[in-house]
């Protein structure tokens, strides 16, 4: 199918953000308007590939991960300080921070198990000499729930981030605070038939953390689609785990990026999310029961499905995905 070719060669890593959105007015044609037009073609043509498959329920409860203490368990714990054991730059702006967990078996404490996942977020403090306050940031450990003694965060700098300029600044041995889990979405196997995750810059980590608890169950038969966008190709994060999955689940995982500064030999979306994209890759509002996830930087949710109001408050559903149909509870915003 011509836009799943031109999309499997344009598979690259993702990060930074939507900046276009609340700055400047989008820059038109060129590269994304080709692949519109590709997109909407194949999809005339014949439909998706994956909406045919019957979603099965599942029959066998899959053994979780063996026993483990969680470093995390949320209530009264407070917070509890982890010493920094490696740092990998991945990118221009971007690290992956390894922190030790107090006991090497401990692990971090963000499942429940794998097939009632709840899709959570650790919260990080630091207070800087000259601060009144400290600075309180969310993260989404992009390392496996079951992983050992270690937790990952991958971290973008904001330039006058406090939190990110701090993370960035951190040496090996230093210790970050850290508190949760913090409750997103629940999951459940095959609690959705399909679902969107629509991602700009570091909102890619909650949507990682989703897709690996999806396809690490067996019995999970949920179909994903992922719409990702950043600035440049170095900014795209993850890409190589994205790119194993579509290929290990063709059928079942798909993946679409957008830059706004595309290389010359990028065949892949140009610019920002727009109407006519998610139209053309997403389920639509009437393909049973499916659900929309979004994260990513203020702009990305103000064009695409309106802001959160609080972390308990989704606010209303606007944008993009108003406008094509959606409901509120068919969204999900990070
Ligand atoms: C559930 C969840 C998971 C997250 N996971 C990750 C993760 O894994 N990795 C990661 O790097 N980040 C993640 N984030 C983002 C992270 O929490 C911080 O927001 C980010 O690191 C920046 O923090 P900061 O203190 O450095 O900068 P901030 O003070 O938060 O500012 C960052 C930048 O955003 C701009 N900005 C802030 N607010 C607005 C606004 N309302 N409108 C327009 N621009 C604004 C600022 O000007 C600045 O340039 C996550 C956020 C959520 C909600
Ligand atoms: C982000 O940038 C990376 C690296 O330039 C690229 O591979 C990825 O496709 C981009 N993703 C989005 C959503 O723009
Ligand atoms: C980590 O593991 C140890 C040993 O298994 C356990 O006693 C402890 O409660 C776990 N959690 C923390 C936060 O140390």
């Amino acid at each position: 199918m011509f836009a799943r070719q031109a999309f499997r060669s344009a598979l690259q890593p993702m990060k930074t953000s939507f900046h276009r959105y609340s700055t400047e007015a989008p820059k038109s044609g060129g590269i994304n308007t080709l692949l519109i037009a590709g997109v909407v073609g194949a999809v005339g043509a014949g439909g998706y590939y994956y909406y045919n498959t019957t979603v099965q329920s599942e029959t066998v409860i899959p053994q979780g991960p063996s026993k483990a203490d969680p470093a995390f368990i949320g209530g009264d714990q407070g917070w509890i300080g982890l010493k920094l054991e490696s740092i990998e730059t991945v990118n221009h702006n971007t690290k992956k921070l390894r922190f030790a967990l107090p006991h090497k078996d401990n692990v971090s404490g963000l499942h429940v198990a794998l097939i009632n996942f709840l899709t959570a977020a650790l919260l990080t403090k630091y207070k800087g000499p000259g601060d009144e306050k400290p600075t309180i940031r969310p993260y989404t450990p992009i390392s496996a729930e079951d992983a050992r003694g270690y937790l990952d965060l991958l971290v973008k700098v904001y330039p006058n981030g406090p939190m990110s300029s701090h993370l960035h600044s951190m040496n090996v041995d230093q210790r970050l605070d850290f508190k949760g889990p913090i409750p997103k979405y629940p999951w459940e196997a095959n609690k959705h038939d399909h679902v969107a995750l629509i991602a700009g810059g570091t909102g890619i980590t909650p949507m990682y953390q989703l897709t690996r608890a999806i396809f690490s169950n067996p019995n999970d038969k949920t179909k994903v689609t992922l719409v990702f966008g950043n600035i440049s190709e170095e900014d795209i994060l993850l890409k190589r785990e994205f790119e194993d999955l579509e290929n290990t689940y063709p059928q079942r995982f798909r993946a679409f990026y957008l830059l706004d500064k595309p290389p010359a030999s990028w065949t892949g979306g140009k610019g920002y999310v727009t109407k006519e994209l998610l139209k053309a890759v997403i389920p639509g509002p009437k393909d049973g029961n499916i659900k929309v996830f979004v994260c990513g930087p203020p702009g990305l949710y103000k064009a695409v499905s309106g802001e959160k109001r609080s972390p308990q408050d989704q606010g209303e559903l606007s944008g993009i995905l108003q406008e094509l149909g959606y409901s509120k509870d068919q969204v999900y915003k990070f």
